[in-house]
């Protein structure tokens, strides 16, 4: 379904005046409130094909009703959310689980809607029916030099994929690891992954990308071959240029410092871009921001300073991916809140007075760098980014009229009560 610009401008006048009377008493005490708006409405946040459907755990899945069930439609629903936040132009596409089978109809479809392909994605955490080798004791980290040329086919078939549909980089998650103590030689895991990613790297077209996550544990409980930043970082470096470190909010141990990471990678210029999410425990993959809104402003503080220093365009310069999973809530639903919060910690970051922040820095005045830090985190800056969305022909408010327009409804009676993703 397509959703007409007419009916998000009908839903947009019922709020119009309010909203404007409080954009108007938020941009009143900013400095360059255009340039802010013009940076919020280029923003852009990819959305995985794999978390349109009904997300799930080990001990259950609870389908929605109405879900995708073909690459088709959930480039639809993408084009849905995309109408309605002006603010998800991109599809990142997981291999197999959605091949793209005829790459031409794929790219026209996505077009109408304004889309285009982020990076691709991997797959060698699961056994596929009719392969080979298993990936029971890990991939491209593999003892057997068999099951890593597998793995090894398969990224470059995957880039193959990509290339067709003028995706730009390949994003690698492995859950490579061990389970026990004594399993794993870990030097020879790391050496086996780092040979594996550079048949890989050699792969990749001039223009491309190389996309290394990483993730502490789960599946495996004892360890996981890229598991730290430190680890992808080393890949990352020894691979080249075209590789960098790719940072998933939620793999991180409890109480780490992900600002600091975005820092120094930023710095280091090997920060490919993030998949965003949010956590209480571990790779909870829940709301962006649903959990702890002021690390993910924290993080954008040191995303915009960062990228400042590099002169790097805040849009494209970095990969800007959602990774999450919704088990509860409809999942277009959670998606939109998660792009409005990105978008909202984006804005506060933006009106950070760094001139003063920087000389408080400099002064070793503590309290006062609390303070600037906490002015810009403690402005209601959604009007901002409502104004943005606004500018672009989106809603003021994306799930409101999402629920105003009674898209899921009309999702249901398309595809039907019952239907079921592909996905995890
Ligand atoms: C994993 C990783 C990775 C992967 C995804 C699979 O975050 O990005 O593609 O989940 O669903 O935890
Ligand atoms: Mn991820
Ligand atoms: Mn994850």
């Amino acid at each position: 379904m397509q959703v007409e610009n007419y009916k998000i401008d009908e839903v947009n006048n019922t709020g119009i005046s309010k909203h404007q009377r409080q954009f108007e008493s938020v941009a009143e005490d900013i400095a360059d409130v255009e340039a802010v708006l013009k940076k919020l409405s280029s923003f852009n946040i990819a959305i995985p094909s794999w978390a349109l459907g009904t997300g799930g755990t080990r001990f259950g899945r609870f389908s929605g009703g109405g879900e995708p069930r073909s690459l088709e439609e959930k480039i639809e629903d993408v084009g849905v959310i995309h109408a309605l936040n002006q603010s998800s132009n991109s599809i990142s596409l997981h291999i197999p689980w959605d091949i793209p089978e005829n790459a031409a109809a794929v790219k026209e479809l996505a077009a109408q809607y304004g889309l285009h392909f982020d990076a691709v994605n991997s797959n060698t955490f699961q056994d596929q029916s009719g392969q080979k080798h298993s990936y029971k004791f890990g991939s491209l980290h593999h003892t057997d030099k068999a099951v890593r040329k597998q793995a090894i086919e398969h990224n470059i078939e995957v880039i193959k994929y990509g290339i067709q549909l003028n995706s730009k980089a390949l994003s690698v998650w492995l859950s490579d690891g061990s389970n026990f103590p004594g399993q794993l030689n870990f030097r020879n895991a790391f050496q086996n992954t780092l040979e594996s990613l550079q048949e890989i790297y050699a792969a990749l077209p001039d223009d491309w990308k190389v996309w290394v996550e990483y993730k502490p544990y789960e599946p495996n409980f004892y360890s996981t071959t890229i598991g730290d930043w430190g680890q992808s970082y080393l890949l990352a470096s020894k691979l080249g240029p075209k590789a960098a470190t790719l940072v998933d909010l939620g793999h991180h141990l409890q109480g780490t410092n992900i600002e600091q990471i975005v820092s120094l990678l930023l710095m280091e210029n090997k920060l490919a871009g993030f998949h965003f999410n949010d956590s209480k425990y571990g790779d909870d993959d829940l709301t962006v921001g649903s959990i702890n809104p002021y690390q993910l402003f924290l993080i954008f503080n040191e995303l915009v300073e960062g990228m400042d220093a590099r002169g790097m365009d805040h849009a494209t310069g970095l990969g800007w991916m959602i990774d999450a999973s919704h088990n509860v809530k409809d999942p277009i639903e959670d998606l939109l809140q998660s792009v409005q919060a990105i978008k909202i910690a984006y804005a506060q970051a933006l009106i950070i007075d760094k001139t003063a922040l920087k000389a408080a820095q400099y002064n070793n005045d503590v309290a006062l760098a609390q303070e600037i830090l906490q002015q810009a985190y403690r402005t209601d800056v959604r009007p901002l980014v409502a104004e943005a969305s606004l500018s672009n022909g989106g809603a003021l408010d994306p799930v409101g009229a999402y629920r105003k327009l009674k898209i899921r409804e009309h999702l249901i009676s398309e595809r039907g009560l019952k239907t079921v993703a592909t996905g995890l």
